[in-house]
């Protein structure tokens, strides 16, 4: 496959600095090289330009923290994802999860046209569905699934023109972490959330085929993986750690599966805080998911 790979090294949106760094990390963990191993054909696009926050008034635009410098990473990811022909696979490197606002939206402009139909696994530990009203921190790394939907701020929900992300094309799988009034706007969304305890009960198999059953009838499938989804014994590195999430093997075992169905067409790796990490061992663990949705196999 042809790889692009591109950073977006934004914290911006996260409440903790240092996810900025992210992109950074994963590059030296060797992410490129791990794909070339392969046998994909792997080009690294460079950085998206990010404001730093000490340039900036952390001022709050009614509950959204920097909300126009994020609006400006995004329109360049955007940007940056949708010229991407409709071939290539594009790993996208945050970064807080506010980069999935311009990364989902560019890879669903991807061809031209106004925007295909596009299917989100969502892998975190949270549900990210808060929108300025119901968001407790402020902070747009708990927002972007619910402006992709087309919900909430107008500007961040209409990166995509008039495209939206329907609401039973999403899955979510690791949830263990949902802020009060975002459980409330989820419920009736329609959005198919995997918790840690159906994972506990059905098994990551069965979320997995469940899943892809879910997306049949949807031809491009995004994954966007919080690096929080994983449990914090094996994932340290991460701004807000919750427990009890998926094990090494349960993350490794979801892209082992998803990268059989060969269904996936682009990804996010997120969340990834190197000022936390303990020698870089959350980059590494990531790159590692990354192979083993891009075909990495034990035998
Ligand atoms: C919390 C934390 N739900 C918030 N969210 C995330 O601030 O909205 N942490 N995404 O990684
Ligand atoms: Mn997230
Ligand atoms: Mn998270
Ligand atoms: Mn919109």
């Amino acid at each position: 496959m042809n790889v692009s790979i591109l950073g977006i090294p934004m914290d911006l949106g996260a409440g903790r600095r240092g996810v900025d760094m992210g992109a950074s990390a994963l590059r030296n963990a060797h992410l490129a090289g791990r794909l070339r191993g392969l046998g994909h054909t792997v080009t690294d696009l460079g950085d998206v330009p990010v404001a730093l926050p000490e340039t900036l008034d952390k001022h709050t635009n009614a509950g959204l923290v920097f909300l126009e410098p994020i609006l400006d990473a995004c329109r360049a990811t955007v940007e940056r994802i949708a010229e991407l022909p409709e071939d290539a696979f594009p790993i996208t490197l945050g970064g807080d999860h506010s980069i999935s606002m311009g990364t989902v939206t560019g890879n669903a402009l991807r061809g031209g046209g106004t925007g295909q139909r596009t299917g989100v696994i969502w892998v975190d530990a949270h549900t990210d569905y808060n929108t300025p009203q119901t968001s407790p921190s402020g902070n747009i790394h708990g927002m972007p699934l619910a402006h992709l939907t087309g919900l909430g701020d107008p500007r961040l929900a209409g990166l995509g023109g008039g495209w939206h992300v329907c609401p039973q094309d999403i899955v979510m799988i690791g949830i263990r972490s949902v802020d009060a009034r975002e459980r409330e706007l989820l419920r009736g969304a329609g959005i198919k959330a995997y918790t840690m305890k159906d994972v506990d009960q059905l098994g990551i198999t069965r979320v997995t085929e469940e899943t892809l059953e879910r997306l049949s009838g949807v031809s491009r499938l995004h994954v966007s993986f919080d690096a929080d989804a994983l449990d914090p014994g094996v994932a340290p590195g991460v701004g807000t750690p919750v427990p009890g999430g998926l094990t090494y093997r349960e993350g490794h075992l979801l892209m082992e599966l998803l990268s059989e169905s060969g269904r996936v067409t682009s990804l996010d790796i997120v969340e990834v805080n190197p000022v936390l990490d303990t020698r870089n061992q959350t980059a590494e663990l990531m790159v590692g998911m990354a192979a083993s949705l891009l075909g990495q196999r034990i035998l």
